[in-house]
This record gives C-alpha cells, sequence and structure tokens, in this order.
C-alpha cells in the first residue's frame, strides 16, 4: 500500500491515523504541496487533490473512498461501522464544514505568520496563488464568522464526547478520523488557535488519544519506485460496471469533484456503481492504470 501524501495536508493525516489505527505497514511517497506534481498526475490521469492510495496499478482518490479500501484490504479494527451508520453523516460533516472553518480561521494573519513566517515572500505568495482558485469555489469565511462556526462545532463535540467517551459514539469510527484532522490543522495554527480549543477538555484530551494511534510503520520510496510499481503491476481490483443514462463501458470521459479543485482525470470508463467511477487510461510512465472515485461527490461526463 503506498500513500502519496504530504506531511502538512489534513486529509492526509486522516489517513496517516487510521493506518496508525490498524498498526499497518505502508509506503510513503512524498508529494509537492503545489502544482505542478507531474508524478502524481501521471497516475491519476489529472486529479491533483491529496491525499491517493495506490495498490500496483489501481489508485484510489479521495479519503472518503481510501478509507473504505483500507477497512477492505487491511487487517485490524473497522473504521466504517455498520452498528453506527450516523457517523458517515457527521464525517462527511466534518469533512466539509468543519474543515472550511478551520482553514478559514487558520487564514487569518496571525496565524498565517505562525504557520508560514518562515518562508519567502515568494513561496507565500506562491502558496496563495495555488490555493485561492483551488478552493474559489467554496464560501469565504472572515476570521470571526469562522471562530463562531468553531465555538459552535466545539460545544457539540464536547457534549457528544461527555455522553460517549472514549469517542464520538463509544467506539473509534470513521467520525473520529475526520474530526481529527480538523482538529489536528487548527492546533499547528499557533496560540490564538490553541486559546480557542482550550475550553474545550474533553475535546483536546479526545484529540491527544487520537494523535496517540500514531501512524503505523512506513516505509519512504520515491515517486518514480511507485510509477514502477504501476507499471510492473499484473493485475487490477475487479470493478462493477452498472449502467447509467448516457455513460456506456469503455466511452472516454472525465471525472472531477463537484466541490473544488476541480482538475478533472480522463479516460475510458470501466467501472460505475453506488460507490465508484474507475477510469482506465494509460501513461508512459506509469502504464495502464485504474483510477477508483467515489461515486457521491464527483461527476463524470463524455470526453
Ligand atoms: N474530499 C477530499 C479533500 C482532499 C483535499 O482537499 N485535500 C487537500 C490537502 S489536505 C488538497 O488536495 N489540497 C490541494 C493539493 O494538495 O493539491 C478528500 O477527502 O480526500
Amino acid at each position: 500500500m503506498i500513500l502519496h501524501h504530504f506531511d502538512l495536508s489534513p486529509f492526509s493525516e486522516k489517513i496517516r491515523l487510521m493506518m496508525g489505527y490498524k498498526g499497518a505497514h505502508w509506503e510513503s511517497v512524498k508529494i509537492p504541496m503545489l502544482m505542478p506534481k507531474p508524478d502524481l498526475v501521471a497516475l491519476t490521469g489529472g486529479h491533483r487533490r491529496t491525499p491517493v492510495l495506490q495498490m500496483g496499478a489501481d489508485v484510489w482518490c479521495d479519503t472518503a473512498l481510501i478509507s473504505k479500501v483500507l477497512d477492505r484490504k487491511l487487517p485490524g479494527p473497522q473504521v466504517h461501522l455498520g452498528e453506527i451508520p450516523v457517523a458517515n453523516a457527521l464525517a462527511k460533516w466534518a469533512d466539509w464544514f468543519l474543515f472550511w472553518s478551520v482553514v478559514d480561521f487558520a487564514s487569518q494573519p496571525a496565524c498565517l505568520a505562525y504557520r508560514f513566517g518562515h518562508l519567502s515572500e515568494q513561496e507565500r505568495a506562491a502558496i496563495a496563488q495555488d490555493r485561492n482558485p483551488f478552493r474559489a469555489s467554496v464560501p469565504k469565511l472572515s476570521a470571526s464568522a469562522a471562530a463562531a462556526n468553531l465555538n459552535q462545532f466545539f460545544t457539540m463535540l464536547e457534549a457528544q464526547l461527555g455522553v460517549h467517551q472514549p469517542h464520538l459514539f463509544g467506539v473509534a469510527s470513521i467520525a473520529d478520523f475526520s474530526v481529527a484532522h480538523c482538529v489536528w490543522h487548527l492546533r499547528r495554527a499557533g496560540p490564538l488557535a490553541l486559546s480557542l480549543m482550550a475550553p474545550y477538555v474533553k475535546l483536546m484530551a479526545w484529540h491527544d488519544r487520537m494523535l496517540g494511534l500514531g501512524h503505523g510503520r512506513i516505509t519512504e520510496i520515491s515517486a518514480s519506485d511507485a510509477l514502477s510499481r504501476s507499471r510492473q503491476a499484473t493485475h487490477f481490483e475487479e470493478t462493477v460496471f452498472i449502467p447509467e443514462p448516457g455513460l456506456t463501458r469503455g466511452q472516454q470521459v472525465l471525472v472531477a469533484a463537484v466541490d473544488y479543485g476541480f482538475e478533472h482525470s480522463m479516460g475510458a470508463l470501466i467501472g460505475l456503481n453506488p460507490d465508484e467511477i474507475v477510469i482506465e487510461h494509460e501513461h508512459e510512465r506509469a502504464g495502464q492504470v485504474h483510477v477508483h472515485f467515489p461515486r457521491l461527490g464527483f461527476d463524470v461526463k463524455p470526453a
């Protein structure tokens, strides 16, 4: 199992903590934080969001799908639990409302100075130039609106933990990992963020427990190693194709997220079902690759 990620990425932290929870041994490819990402898009066919999971010549985009693949492929406890269906709804809420409130709070000048003060002006400008268009479709909150959201959200989570210790629904579930990566990002935004979180003692103690899961056992490999794994792979995951109006097996399609970061992947449609959209594409450095996207939150159109 190869995870393509970078250190500062919250959604990568969501997956790294799951690896820790499951006691996994995995391979890590560090990708650039900003475009261009030629090695990554050689595998994905265009998708640039972080993280991406690879096994041989199969590649999975988006943590909503990656987390299910980890449950399917790895031994150890599961994070998608049939007995807590609502955990998935809380995870979706965290990955959107909580995440963007955290991002906008952590983007006020004092937090930016803390996070990126060590970078040159050009480096800071490059981050803004990459990320502003990337998130342009997401409504931008002022720092005070973001703080008001966070206080409401944390009050709710604190009460939830009061009833359901030691995790949000008693046992650890996908909801814990989605909330944890947002709190992780906020905790790294300096004193202003820490003072906002200080009153929420149960939440902070829970988050310390989540961080205690660690990241599992990691072997660093290079991007070119990952590409040659893909080139040399001899089999693909099985995929199910259920036709939808206007979409037929084998047709060239574009697949893109519907919320933000719309860089699309292009390839032949080979899988379509309530869980996944799967395309096949060919790249001189990656060989033939099957790229999997969650059906929910992605759109597929004839190319
Ligand atoms: N819904 C996606 C969100 C992923 C996401 O927004 N990742 C951020 C990094 S944490 C990203 O892609 N940033 C731009 C980039 O890495 O190029 C998921 O769950 O994987």
